[in-house]
């Protein structure tokens, strides 16, 4: 039978209807959602009430998954493919080392030399009111580009740096986050290596482009994430539980909104899927 879908919007996503991923979906069946992944960048699931182990079972049909080693305190310590987005406080009362995760505009892992082909987050719990998620259509962005800044860009590289707010900021935990996260150098242009098309690959994990400094660099940045970010390239999802929303990181980026009250629960748990190898080890000053 033919999938069921709804857009959920001009620039981006589809909601797949009638769908239960606890089943165990046909070759066909899963090809269909591959194919609508593909197509439109963001796909909905609603309704999915699965446990842990079928939200790993259901994403591993996507590729390999991450474990997680870059965000060693961030995942569930049970499940390392289960990366927890949470403001649940520790049982010591401290606050969560995910408090703040995603709250610039990002794509998964593009810190990594193997940056993320898609991701699939469930949502556990939602506040109330807001807590959304915003997503752009990078392909889009990169086709409103003029021909000169298409130009322009072609050959760039930005530099990720995986420099989040970090609840704890003692000396050490600050330590440890750089080493386990050295600069990674990016193309700002890359193809899609399913589709072909060509996509912005930026965000403001960038702090410079390769061979330039901040302050050369930090106008272009600006203007590209502003750019890509503009409400007609942009899909703004609000949470209900058990919602799973799958992204293609290749052409979506996203960002977490502070849109809510923060002494109410958000609870979101997400598995990565690794994409192909890009970018290299930056070596060069980060001025
Ligand atoms: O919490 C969210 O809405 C998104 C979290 C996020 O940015 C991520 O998992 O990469």
């Amino acid at each position: 039978m033919a999938l069921k879908l709804r857009l959920l919007s001009f620039a981006l996503g589809a909601e797949v209807c009638g769908i239960d991923v606890s089943r165990n979906l046909s070759e066909h069946e899963f090809g269909d959602i591959y194919r609508a992944f593909l197509e439109h960048g963001i796909l909905l699931l609603r309704n999915q009430g699965i446990t842990r182990e079928q939200h790993i079972e259901f994403s591993r049909r996507f590729g390999e998954l991450d474990r997680h080693d870059t965000l060693p305190r961030d995942r569930h310590p049970d499940h390392p493919e289960i990366l927890l987005v949470t403001n649940e406080p520790k049982p010591s009362g401290a606050p969560s080392d995910s408090k703040y995760t995603g709250r610039q505009w990002h794509s998964d892992l593009s810190f990594t030399l193997v940056p993320s082909m898609g991701s699939l987050l469930r949502c556990v719990i939602a506040p109330p009111v807001g807590g959304d998620t915003m997503f752009a259509n990078m392909y889009m962005a990169y086709d409103a580009l003029s021909a000169g800044m298409q130009k322009l860009i072609a050959d760039l590289h930005g530099i990720h740096v995986s420099a989040r707010k970090i609840v704890d900021l003692s000396p050490e935990r600050a330590a440890e986050h750089k080493r386990l996260n050295p600069p990674i150098a990016q193309p700002v242009v890359r193809v899609h290596p399913e589709t072909g098309r060509k996509a912005l690959y930026i965000g403001e994990k960038v702090k410079c482009f390769a061979g330039m400094t901040q302050e050369e660099s930090r106008p272009l940045i600006e203007y590209l994430c502003r750019h890509a970010s503009r409400p007609e390239f942009v899909y703004r999802h609000q949470w209900q539980a058990n919602d799973i929303l799958i992204w293609d990181n290749r052409c979506v980026m996203h960002i977490a909104l502070a849109d809510f009250d923060e002494t109410q629960l958000r609870h979101l748990e997400r598995t990565t899927v690794l994409g192909t190898p890009s970018g290299y080890v930056y070596q060069g000053p980060l001025h």
